[in-house]
């Protein structure tokens, strides 16, 4: 067996590219290392087969690969920058090998060898936005993307809503550029999702919801127990009057659907308001009530604690209770109640639903964006009038303010007058400034305003 039985050509090595995959805009090739070796067959009638000897120094082969009864092959899984060196053998059936044939090397080029790994898609949300409501948020989102795997070879994305206090339509939830919109102001966290088929990756971007800022903002604020109360309505004083630091005076009907408080509203700017409520929800997360203005149809209506704020007086809007299915209402996105109103004087009536409910105080406003505060703090500067007019409907008083706290136009039309006389409902001010019309000032020849911090 001195004569080899073949001649090893190892005629070329190469490369092998497979296209794997062109799905939409993403071209997909895989590259994977190899050597193909191709050898001349034996003319040696008894070979049943070939096999490569493999090794990365010159003659000392470590690996022996039974090819089977073939002249060509392709090894993989070579490592970058390596070396390899070959010789070819054919062997019999009954196990005889012949001489090794001529040996050819082949080195792996660089970044070759490893088949690529697939990177998850890199996401942007985009810039945060704030946007003035009913307009719509433009979502700038962004993503790219290797392309890998190459099944499905593209990334699909979709908007979702990870907090906000309202609902959120996206006009195209599965496109990266599009616009949402928003049922109620407040702050919104929307994700952008990317999906490349194997790797999920997100971001997410903050919009802030405002509504349009009023031309001239109001807030009236109403005790509760100041209304004209229809049984079995009920008036408690817990503690000291209110105004102290201790005490509450509010009302509660112990009959559900029961009871009702009926309220003078002084409006003096046509515009639509929304209504606040300081109430205690005893045990429970929210209450239906009932809301009328003029003897209007009734709206039936619900207020929400906030989280943590159950057993808590808080101040909550009165959002429109969606008829149908009241629990799953409640689990929907609310839109406050809106009061369309002319200017002079409206009445609020307030009738009990829920049992549980303790009603303290209500707010009246068409400043959309004001959030009554839970506390009340002492002014850091008292209130000073700016700004007296005559009108022929009256005196417009203008004083500085501080948002969140509430103020009383109060005057005489004697200096030496004991007391001083309401001119203005308790106002909130939701801005710095604070401004009321006295129509009563007509009937007096002089007349001496001041302004009252209320407690
Ligand atoms: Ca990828
Ligand atoms: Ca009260």
């Amino acid at each position: 067996m001195g004569k080899p039985l073949a001649t090893f050509k190892a005629l070329h090595h190469r490369l092998q590219v497979e296209l794997l995959a062109m799905l939409g805009l993403s071209l997909v090739v895989r590259i994977a290392s190899g050597v193909t070796l191709e050898w001349d067959a034996s003319p040696d009638s008894r070979v049943v087969g070939y096999a490569i000897y493999q090794g990365t120094s010159s003659g000392q082969y470590d690996v022996r690969v039974d090819v089977g009864n073939r002249t060509t092959v392709t090894l993989t899984n070579l490592l970058e920058g390596q070396t390899y060196y070959f010789v070819a053998t054919a062997y019999t059936a009954d196990g005889q090998e012949s001489e090794p044939s001529n040996e050819v090397a082949y080195t792996v080029a660089a970044g070759q060898s490893n088949p690529p790994v697939n990177v998850a898609p890199v996401v942007t949300a985009g810039e945060d936005v704030a946007v003035t409501l009913p307009e719509t948020a433009p979502l700038r989102g962004g993503v790219s993307d290797d392309g890998l795997p190459a099944v499905p070879g593209a990334v699909s994305v979709a908007w979702s809503v990870v907090s906000g206090p309202g609902a959120v339509v996206f006009e195209s939830g599965n496109a990266v550029e599009t616009a949402a919109s928003f049922s109620v102001a407040g702050q919104y966290v929307l994700r952008l999702t990317a999906n490349d088929g194997e790797l999920v990756a997100w971001d997410d971007v903050t919009v802030t919801a405002r509504y349009a800022s009023p031309t001239n903002p109001v807030a009236v604020q109403i005790e509760a127990e100041s209304g004209r109360l229809l049984s079995p309505m009920t008036v408690v004083v817990e503690g000291q009057p209110d105004g102290s630091s201790n005490g509450v005076c509010y009302i509660v009907s112990p009959t559900p659907e029961q009871g009702a408080a009926q309220y003078d509203l002084p409006v003096v700017a046509a515009d639509s308001y929304v209504v606040w409520a300081r109430v205690l929800l005893d045990g429970r997360t929210n209450a239906c009530l009932h809301l009328s203005e003029d003897g209007a149809p009734e709206e039936s209506v619900r207020v929400t604690a906030g989280p943590n704020a159950t057993n808590t007086w808080c101040w909550v809007p009165l959002v429109v209770n969606a008829r149908g299915d009241i629990q799953a209402a409640w689990s929907a996105a609310a839109s406050p109640v809106s009061l369309s109103l002319q200017p002079g004087y409206h009445t609020l009536t307030v009738r009990a639903g829920d049992t549980g409910v303790a009603f303290d105080k209500f707010l009246v406003t068409n400043d959309r964006n004001f959030v009554p505060a839970t506390t009340t703090s002492v002014p850091a500067t008292p209130p000073r009038i700016t700004g007296l007019s005559l009108h022929p409907d009256g005196a417009q008083v203008t004083w500085s303010a501080q948002p969140g706290l509430t103020y009383r136009l109060v005057y005489k039309d004697n200096l030496t007058d004991t007391h001083w006389l309401p001119a203005s409902p308790d106002l909130v001010a939701t801005a710095n400034v604070l401004s009321w019309l006295d129509e009563t000032a007509g009937s007096s020849s002089r007349r001496f305003y001041g302004v009252l911090v209320v407690r």
